[in-house]
């Protein structure tokens, strides 16, 4: 056992060496009837995905690549509100295990000193009116070393192990991370959307500033108001017009 409290976030556990991806592995599952709550980690993975048909480097022995199971009674409209569910819990358990201070980059980045350490992918399964299951995947970077990272990567990336000049316990983070989640993800059953996205604000680096978006809507450029009820970016423009974005990728501006 690994000592989790928890009430519904890992009560059901699934370790494996190397997989191909823990969401696709937890997508599997998920279809073949798995309790919400499910839990699948992996030590490694050989097509790690992130966004967009990109990939996530996942070298074994290092990091934490984890997805779970989820089985929220909410329309898949509101489904992006979930992707702060993780944002909002890796922090947390940076903060807690590492002592580091991270921060979130709409929609999924965690970021440490200005570094990508963590990155998001949520998939689901649903039909029009409600949703059969979502799997967040959660990868985080904790004893990664400089030389295990491409030199192309899309952001400036780095670990909490380099970050914080130490090693990192995998299994004291995980377990943070499940317990943050549990947390949070009780509230948002409870009480719905609100705390989760106050929660989201308070650790946001974008709010108030001035961005860049780029996405399937061009090229945007203005100062963030805020998160809207179905998780899109509020974002102010020059022209005083209020834009919601619902994908793409922001650059912190100035
Ligand atoms: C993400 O995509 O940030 C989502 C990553 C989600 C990974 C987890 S691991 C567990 C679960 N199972 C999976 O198969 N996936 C999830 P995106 O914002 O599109 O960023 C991807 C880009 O980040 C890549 O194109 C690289 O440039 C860069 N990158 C790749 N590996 C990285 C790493 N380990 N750390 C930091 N950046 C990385």
């Amino acid at each position: 056992s690994v000592g989790l409290n928890v009430a519904r976030i890992g009560t059901s556990l699934v370790f494996v060496g190397e997989t191909d991806s823990t969401n696709t592995l937890a997508y599997r599952l998920a279809e073949d009837g798995a309790v919400e709550g499910t839990v699948v980690i992996a030590d490694a993975q050989n097509r790690g995905r992130g966004r967009l048909g990109r990939q996530w480097e996942s070298p074994a022995g290092v990091n934490l690549y984890c997805s779970i199971i989820l089985r929220p009674p909410i329309m898949p409209l509101h489904a992006p509100q979930l992707t702060f569910l993780s944002a909002v819990a890796v922090a947390e358990a940076i903060e807690r295990s590492a002592g580091l201070a991270p921060v979130i980059k709409w929609p999924n980045d965690v970021l440490v000193n200005g570094f990508k350490v963590a990155g998001m992918l949520n998939e689901m399964s649903a039909e029009t009116e409600r949703i059969d299951f979502l799997v967040l995947g959660i990868g985080v970077n904790i004893n990664m070393q400089r030389d295990q990272f491409p030199t192309d990567l899309r952001h400036p990336a780095s670990s909490l192990a380099i970050e914080a000049g130490h090693e990192v316990s995998r299994l004291s983070f995980a377990r943070a991370l499940l317990e943050s989640l549990d947390v949070h993800y009780s509230q948002y059953r409870s009480e719905g959307y609100a705390p989760l996205r106050q929660a989201w604000l308070g650790r946001s680096a974008v709010m108030g500033r001035r961005v860049r978006v780029s996405g399937n809507q061009g090229d945007m450029t203005g100062t963030v108001e805020g998160i809207d009820e179905i998780g899109a970016l509020l974002l102010r423009t020059a022209h005083g017009t209020l834009e919601r974005v619902l994908a793409g990728d922001v650059t912190i501006e100035g």
